[in-house]
């Protein structure tokens, strides 16, 4: 975990190393400009700025030796607030728990699949993947190679069957077997997005036909470093589907670690886990503290 920590540290260095010099200063008028403005640029959005900026230089002004935070801590509250109290939800009963991954394509989707594969069997679950992106002929082959080498199965379809077809095979299958989770990996790219989003909306459909309830999860994964664009993205996906859950990919190497707070504000849906690299074990369930001490340079 620890190893963890330093590598979405790392991916937020540039923003955490300036942070930390900024808030180490005496939060004068310039320097909360500067902090504010360095806020804005990694993305965060100006509402949570605002807070973190109001929180720092309330703290600097209190007497030092009353002092309950310094800045830099007043600035990770002020962040973990913006992020809500919402913590992961834990698994609803429901079995097979069928999770839906959306996103547009590179998210993070595919690999995100497998690697939250891995870490619920590593902790004695039964998984299914269901391997829906049948547009793209590789995409299924990309995750049964990612199973193989985890040992998980895999149910698929031909390239180009019905995606939705496949999602009721998978989930199917996952009722019959008595699996304590599906997940399902959609496509990320079709001929359009309104294509895209229609094919998406069926998948929901059909699954619930499969499993009453289903899919219990309908998480959208997002490119870290896409930084604001990917709010805009967020918003297309939650109005076609009602997302649950947010999984931010690629934070270890990214300076605009801050889109994930304002995607957050915007949708009012938590991040679920996030990725800090290719390793099964670098998906992580997000832990906000970790993530707001991180942005601002403080140890875990
Ligand atoms: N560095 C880093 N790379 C990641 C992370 N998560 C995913 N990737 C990489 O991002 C690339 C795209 O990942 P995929 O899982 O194939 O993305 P996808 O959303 O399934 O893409 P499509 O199937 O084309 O829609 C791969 O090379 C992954 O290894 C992460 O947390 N950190
Ligand atoms: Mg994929």
């Amino acid at each position: 975990m620890a190893g963890f920590f330093e590598r979405l540290k790392a991916g937020l260095s540039r923003t955490a190393d300036a942070f930390a010099n900024l808030l180490a200063r005496p939060m004068d008028a310039a320097a909360a400009a500067e902090l504010r403005e360095r806020l804005i640029a990694a993305d965060f959005g100006p509402a949570t700025a605002e807070e973190v900026v109001a929180a720092a230089r309330a703290a600097w002004k209190t007497d030092a030796a009353l002092r309950q935070q310094t800045p830099a801590e007043a600035a990770a509250a002020s962040i973990m607030r913006a992020l809500g109290s919402e913590t992961v939800a834990g698994h609803a009963p429901a079995k097979p728990q069928v999770i839906m991954l959306l996103g547009v394509n590179g998210a993070g989707k595919t690999t995100t699949a497998a690697k939250l594969a891995w870490r619920w069997r590593e902790e004695g679950k039964t998984c299914l993947l269901g391997a829906c992106d049948t547009f793209r002929a590789a995409a299924g082959e990309q995750l049964s190679a990612w199973a193989g080498r985890l040992g998980v199965e895999v149910v698929g379809g031909a390239p180009g069957a019905d995606p939705a077809a496949v999602a009721f095979d998978a989930v199917k299958a996952g009722v019959a077997r008595g699996a304590d989770a599906v997940i399902l990996d959609t496509a990320g790219r079709l001929h359009t997005k309104a294509h895209l989003l229609e094919e998406l909306r069926k998948v929901v459909r059909v699954t619930a036909k499969a499993h009453p309830g289903a899919p219990h999860e309908k998480w959208l994964v997002l490119d870290g470093s896409l930084g604001a664009n990917s709010i805009e993205q967020a918003r297309i996906f939650h109005e076609a589907v009602g997302l649950t859950g947010l999984i931010v990919t690629t934070l270890d190497g990214t300076a605009r670690g801050g889109a994930l707070v304002a995607v957050v504000r915007e949708l009012g849906v938590p991040v679920r886990f996030i990725g800090v690299g290719e390793q099964p074990a670098d998906l992580q369930p997000f832990d906000a503290r970790a993530y707001a001490r991180s942005v601002v340079g403080l140890a875990e």
